[in-house]
Parts: C-alpha cells; sequence; structure tokens
C-alpha cells in the first residue's frame, strides 16, 4: 500500500552531493534514498570502463556516507537479479517496494534522461517532483534570461557577467584585478624541455573500490579502455585531497602551459578534477574560492588564478547553458555537413599519425586527455576529415571519464566541429600540423614530416587543412576570422590547389578503405 507520507529521494550517479536538491528537507522518518547502478546508463554508449568502474565505486561509497548519517538507502546493484536495467524500471519498484506516496528527484544532466523522468509521474502512478539542479552556478533560467534578446551567445561577456555576480577576481571598484578580464594571451607557452610536472598521486582502491573493479572487468571488459591501474578518487575527502593537491604543486604553472603537450606525460598541469566536479564529488564555487584565495595569498599568479577560474566559471556554465537553450535539436546539427565515419583508429589508437596515436593511446589508458588534446589533436582531425558529428560525440561521451552529454556536446558540436554553425566559437578551431608541432613533442616521432605540405610524407594535418578551408570556402570563406588564411589560399595556384585536394582525397580514401563513407565527403 502507497503512503503519501513514504517519499522517494532519487540520487543519480553524477549527483553525489550531499546538498542535492533531492535531499532538501529530507526526513530519516519517513524518506528514503534510491540510488541504482542499470545497464542502460552503462551503456547508451560504450563507457570506458575506468568511467564505470569510478562512478560505481563513487556512487557506493556516497550511500555509505548517507547511511552513517542515518540515511535509510535503498541501494540496487547491476548484479541484482530483479534490476531492470532502465532508471524508469528500478523508480517503479522501489515505489511498489516501498509504499512510497511521491517521488522526489533533481533534474537531470542529460536530455534523454529528463525526458524518461517527465514521463515517470504518468508511467509510475505517484507524484514525481522533479527539482532544480541548484549544484550549479548559473541557474538554466538565468542563462535564457542572459541570452534573450542577444544575436550572439560568446563565452567572455557571460564570464564576465559570472565574475561579477559573484564578485570574484575584482577590485574594490568592482573592475577585474590586475586591470584585464582575461589573460589567455599569456597562456599558450610551449613546456621548456627541462620543466618536470608534479607525479601523480593515485588513490589505492579500498574493498568497496575492489569489488567494484572485480565487476566493471567482468561486464564491461570488453569496451575500449584500460580499467587498470585505477588511482580515480572515489569519495568527496579523496577528492578534495586531490584538488588541493593540485592547487598546491601545479595551480602556479597551470596557466603558462595549459596548451602545451608532451609524450607519456598526460596530465603536465592540469587539475583532473572535471570527473570529480560533474559527479557531485566536488563544489564548483569552493573550487573558484579556493583559487581566488591562493592568488590573493601571493601562492599563484593571476593569469594561472584567472585562468582557471574562467574554466569553472566560465566555460563550465557556458556550456551547460548553451546545452540546455539549444537541445534537443543542438544534438542534430551539423552545419559543415559532414558525412564521414568516425576512423577505426579513434579505437584502437592504431594510427601512424603519432599526435593521434599519443593521444587517443592515452585516453585508453587514463580515460583523460586535457583541453587542448581533446579541441586540438582528435577534434580537429575529425573536423578535418569530414566526420559526422554523432559519430565523434558519441566517442567523446564514451572515453572519458568526466564526460556527460551537457559539458561533452557542445564542446564536441560547438567548439570541435563547428557544426552548431557557430553559435559558441567564432571560427572553426580548424589548425595544419604546425600548431601541434609548436605545442608539442609529438611531431619528433612521427613517421610524417610536419614541414612538408604535400608529398608521399606530408603531414596530413597540412593537406586536411588546405582541403578543409577549399571543401567549406562557401560557408566559411567569409568570415572574418579567417580572412588570413583565404588569402593564402588565393595565392596558391590552381595546380597547388589541385594537388592538395587529390593527395588529402587519397588520404582520405586510404583512411575509409575499410568503412566507406556513408555521403560524399562532407564538411
Ligand atoms: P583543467 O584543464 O584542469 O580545467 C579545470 C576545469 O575547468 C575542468 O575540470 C572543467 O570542469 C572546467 N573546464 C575546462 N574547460 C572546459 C570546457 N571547455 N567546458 C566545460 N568545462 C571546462 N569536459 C567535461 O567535463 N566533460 C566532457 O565530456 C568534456 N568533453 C569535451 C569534448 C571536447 C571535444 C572538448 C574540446 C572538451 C571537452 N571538455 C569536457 C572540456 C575539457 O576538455 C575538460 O573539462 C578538461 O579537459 C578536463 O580536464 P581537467 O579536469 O584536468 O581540466
Ligand atoms: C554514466 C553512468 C553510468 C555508467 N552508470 C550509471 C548508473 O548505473 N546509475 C546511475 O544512476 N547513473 C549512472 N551514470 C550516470 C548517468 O548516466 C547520469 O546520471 C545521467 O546521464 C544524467 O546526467
Ligand atoms: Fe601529427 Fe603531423 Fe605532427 Fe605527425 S607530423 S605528429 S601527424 S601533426
Amino acid at each position: 500500500m502507497s503512503s503519501p507520507d513514504r517519499r522517494l529521494r532519487v540520487v543519480l550517479g553524477d549527483q553525489l552531493s550531499p546538498r542535492l536538491s533531492a535531499l532538501d528537507g529530507l526526513d530519516p522518518a519517513r524518506d528514503r534514498v534510491l540510488m541504482m547502478e542499470v545497464a542502460d546508463e552503462a551503456t547508451y554508449v560504450p563507457h570506458h570502463p575506468k568511467k564505470i568502474a569510478f562512478l560505481f565505486a563513487a556512487m557506493r561509497h556516497f550511500a555509505e556516507a548517507l547511511r552513517a548519517d542515518g540515511i535509510d538507502v535503498d541501494y540496487v546493484r547491476l548484479t541484482d537479479p530483479a534490476n531492470t536495467g532502465s532508471f524508469t524500471g528500478e523508480v517503479a519498484r522501489a515505489v511498489a517496494r516501498h509504499g512510497a506516496g511521491a517521488v522526489i528527484a533533481t533534474e537531470p544532466g542529460e536530455w534523454r534522461v529528463a525526458e524518461a523522468m517527465a514521463a515517470w509521474s504518468a508511467e509510475i502512478g505517484v507524484p514525481v517532483e522533479i527539482r532544480e539542479d541548484t549544484r550549479f552556478l548559473c541557474a538554466r533560467g538565468d542563462f535564457a534570461a542572459w541570452a534573450a534578446g542577444r544575436r550572439s551567445l560568446r563565452l567572455e561577456p557571460f564570464y564576465r557577467m559570472m565574475r561579477r555576480r559573484y564578485g570574484v577576481l575584482l577590485d574594490d571598484a568592482g573592475q577585474p584585478v590586475g586591470g584585464q578580464w582575461n589573460y589567455d594571451a599569456e597562456n599558450r607557452k610551449a613546456l621548456p624541455a627541462g620543466l618536470a610536472p608534479p607525479a601523480p598521486v593515485p588513490v589505492a582502491p579500498d574493498a568497496v573500490t575492489a569489488a567494484v573493479l572485480d565487476l566493471v572487468g567482468r561486464r564491461f571488459g570488453h569496451h575500449f579502455g584500460r580499467l587498470h591501474p585505477f588511482g580515480f578518487a572515489v569519495t568527496r575527502a579523496d577528492a578534495e585531497a586531490a584538488f588541493e593537491r593540485f592547487v598546491e604543486t601545479a595551480l602556479p604553472r597551470f596557466g603558462d602551459y595549459q596548451d602545451a603537450m608532451r609524450t607519456g606525460e598526460p596530465v603536465l598541469f592540469h587539475s583532473v578534477i572535471a570527473l570529480y566536479l560533474n559527479a557531485g564529488l566536488l563544489d564548483p564555487l569552493t573550487v573558484v574560492r579556493r583559487v581566488e584565495a591562493a592568488w590573493r595569498d601571493g601562492a599563484v599568479p593571476l593569469n594561472a588564478a584567472e585562468g582557471f577560474i574562467r574554466q569553472i566559471l566560465g566555460w563550465r556554465e557556458y556550456v551547460r547553458g548553451i546545452y540546455w537553450h539549444f537541445m534537443p535539436g543542438y544534438a542534430e546539427t551539423n552545419a559543415l555537413d559532414a558525412h564521414n565515419p568516425l576512423p577505426d583508429f579513434y579505437w584502437t589508437a592504431d594510427t601512424e599519425l603519432n599526435c593521434l596515436a599519443q593521444v587517443i593511446g592515452q585516453t585508453r589508458d587514463e580515460a583523460y586527455a586535457h583541453h587542448i588534446q581533446r579541441l586540438m589533436v582528435t577534434g580537429n582531425f575529425a573536423l578535418l576529415a569530414g566526420v559526422e558529428p554523432a559519430e565523434v560525440c558519441a566517442w567523446y561521451l564514451a572515453v572519458y571519464a568526466d564526460a556527460y552529454e551537457w559539458v561533452e556536446l557542445p564542446n564536441t558540436h560547438g567548439m570541435a566541429l563547428y557544426a552548431d554553425g557557430g553559435r559558441m566559437a567564432s571560427k572553426p578551431y580548424a589548425a595544419s600540423g604546425a600548431y601541434i608541432d609548436r605545442m608539442s613533442d609529438y611531431c619528433r616521432d612521427c613517421r610524417y614530416d610536419v614541414r612538408q605540405k604535400t608529398g608521399p610524407d606530408a603531414c596530413p594535418f597540412n593537406l586536411l587543412y588546405w582541403d578543409f578551408l577549399m571543401r567549406n570556402q562557401s560557408r566559411l570563406a567569409g568570415n572574418p576570422r579567417l580572412a588570413m588564411p583565404y588569402r593564402t589560399l588565393a595565392r596558391m595556384t590552381p595546380a597547388r590547389r589541385a594537388q592538395i585536394r587529390t593527395e588529402s582525397g587519397r588520404f582520405l580514401d586510404g583512411l575509409f578503405a575499410a568503412a566507406p563513407p556513408r555521403a560524399a565527403a562532407g564538411g
């Protein structure tokens, strides 16, 4: 018998925060928390085993922490024989099990789950209250109000609005400290040869995590990605300790070397906290305030503190705003009409293009790559090769431990692929091999020659870059930010252009020989 007095509080796998809105006003005498490991979520894309293990282990530890606070938690394991495999099925079963008269949830991070959640009440037959996700610093309604009436929705004005709203890095007159809002121009240095990044400090799995690793190895070991060694934090305390270590050891150089890449050094001076922030183990405002305090204490330079804060107070909130503002249509965008399949080597790392082999190999081993690796290596290649955005998107969603559609989709469609036609970026982030050579040591050990523009040894990024500009001339030549490369293109002889087109066509034909393009090479 259901009772209106008994309520089920739902906590999803990326909502592991004690101040989650679904837990507000929880009464241990009448409320029960539901957490569920479900096959649908683990397989809607073939998530990296480290990502699944991180989330299941973090969920199990969070459930223990709630229980230690005297809260009744119903935790459904993946191996429960009655597990239906879906959120809807598990909420329905739990409502029946507990005779709950109402369900309270926090809005999910993905459109597809939001649609399912909106149907719970009708399908399950009890009222479902869906509360706002207050863990973010810009509510969806506030983003919509900011966006209303604007012709373009660029990051910079959004970021300044957020700095003012939260009073971050402002002087007494409300102006940006140091006189500038943005120190990005200082944040593009190449890595000096002798500079060593801080050594990683992995967290040793405890018994709870070890059991999850065993489960994930058995059930999802065939997914792309190495499960072992596993060193992610899976509790709030360990995530906070990892962040604090970052502040003390890497943050001072975060700004300077934010864009640098080096073989065998996946992290360099990055934080590796996106997975913790996105799952709820870290709180974004606490992180921002801690970094601001480190600057005010003189422990880190302003370009590092501002650069880092911009990622969280700016980019992270901005992409979430873009996602909800433009969904569901955003997932369908393909402004450059790109229809090639994702090359197989994205799932094997088996390619002669060393930059791609390094970044994809690292992704397979760590479920991590930093922003420039994602944007300027794997993203740039997919853009230049005209890969279908939906395929690229499914890849990014699967392979990174921090990936959820609300953050992954705008970064892929908006930033990396220009599939949204410029809603986010003022121009495509297309680059030739010269950029990769400047920011990394990858070219040194590559079978291709980054200085050659054509010929059998030419770096494919060079060929594809000019080919991309030619293919998309009618769409992009009018963009003032691309005026310079289009002027260079105009100075090329017709024979030179034809040679680039022929050679890049040959390269793409070879690439897609195993899996022929679904349509004529686009984008
Ligand atoms: P750091 O470099 O240390 O930066 C600090 C924090 O800032 C990050 O933890 C993250 O929370 C935030 N941040 C930085 N850049 C962005 C950004 N562009 N958008 C949103 N937040 C940002 N980030 C995800 O969290 N999940 C994703 O699924 C994801 N997919 C991406 C796909 C592509 C194609 C690209 C180009 C970027 C993607 N990013 C994604 C953004 C960014 O690459 C990662 O947040 C970052 O690399 C995570 O590593 P880190 O924690 O060491 O970040
Ligand atoms: C990513 C993920 C995975 C792999 N597994 C689960 C799960 O078993 N149970 C769960 O509650 N959440 C999981 N998640 C996270 C969800 O996909 C995420 O909560 C939704 O996509 C909404 O953002
Ligand atoms: Fe990548 Fe070209 Fe450099 Fe090789 S030469 S590592 S393909 S950029």
